[in-house]
């Protein structure tokens, strides 16, 4: 690609923020020209092949046409033209492979590897936690091993669903991602500020992501709740099935209790509203 003396200058800083080998996704970012009118977008190349234009300094590729070769990202002026491409190129071919985590109740994530044929250096494994549910803190967490490692365990990871990306790196070749979601063994009580008018329950909708089900005792017997699809009554309140009409009601028991279940099946310590279970 050959540009005119005036073309843009190529983007600074293109790199890998994430290659995710085994599904074909790849994450790259630049830095933008600091001259924001001169740029409309920036095209992206994977070996010459165009797979996307956007104005900004990080892109998606969801599918690499191929496992090795060149990355370009060109900027597009208002005239349309092309100028400089930045180029990194890539190696997912002679890289860790077959990248396999297993994360446990006791709180311990094994992340297990293939190594390159040809040696590549330390691996510094990084373990981020994303799409944190009910963690106060997200995890961020490296361990660096020696080439011929293949595996690693981190302690005191989280058991409660939420997401990871687990990023190992080769001193000397492409770092290579996979992603996926801490072992769930937690459900979080309800803590909804609820209150009672006179018979009537008042009862907020939880706001936390992680339930799937609640289940309103009276006096050790569950209620049950119209559903919005006209499927009938249920013993419980369904996350996006349950009419929010559903959420006051009046209960004469004398001893009354909520307890959340989450997608994983976990069932939470109940909440009494009434009485004393
Ligand atoms: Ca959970």
């Amino acid at each position: 690609m050959t540009a005119p003396p005036s073309a843009l200058k190529a983007p600074s800083g293109i790199e890998i923020a994430e290659a995710f080998a085994d599904t074909g996704e790849m994450n790259i970012r630049w830095k933008m020209n600091a001259n924001y009118g001169e740029v409309k977008q920036y095209n992206v190349y994977v070996n010459d092949t165009f797979v996307g234009g956007k104005y900004d300094e990080v892109f998606y590729i969801k599918n690499l046409p191929a496992r090795s070769g060149t990355i370009k990202v060109v900027p597009v002026g208002a005239d349309g033209l092309e100028g400089d491409a930045a180029v990194l190129p890539f190696d997912l071919t002679n890289t860790v492979s077959n990248v396999r985590v297993d994360s446990t109740a006791d709180g311990k994530l094994t992340i297990r590897w293939t190594n390159p044929s040809k040696p590549a250096g330390n691996l510094k494994i990084n373990v981020d936690s994303v799409n944190a549910v009910t963690s106060k803190k997200p995890v961020k967490l490296n361990k660096v091993v020696s080439e011929n490692t293949t595996s690693v365990t981190f302690d005191k990871m989280p058991v409660n669903g939420d997401g990871y990306v687990v990023t190992i790196s080769p001193k000397r070749a492409d770092a290579v991602a996979v992603s996926g979601s801490f072992i769930d063994t937690v459900a979080e009580p309800y803590a909804e500020k609820w209150y009672w008018e006179g018979d009537t329950l008042h009862l907020p909708m939880p706001e936390t992501r992680d339930w799937r089900y609640l289940y309103v005792y009276e006096d050790g017997v569950l209620r049950s709740f119209p559903t919005t699809y006209g499927v009938g009554d249920k013993d419980r309140i369904i996350r996006g099935r349950s009419t929010k009409a559903s959420l006051a009601f009046t209960s004469t028991a004398e001893n009354v209790s909520v307890i959340l279940e989450d997608y994983a099946g976990n069932r939470s310590e109940p909440v009494v509203l009434r009485g004393d279970n």
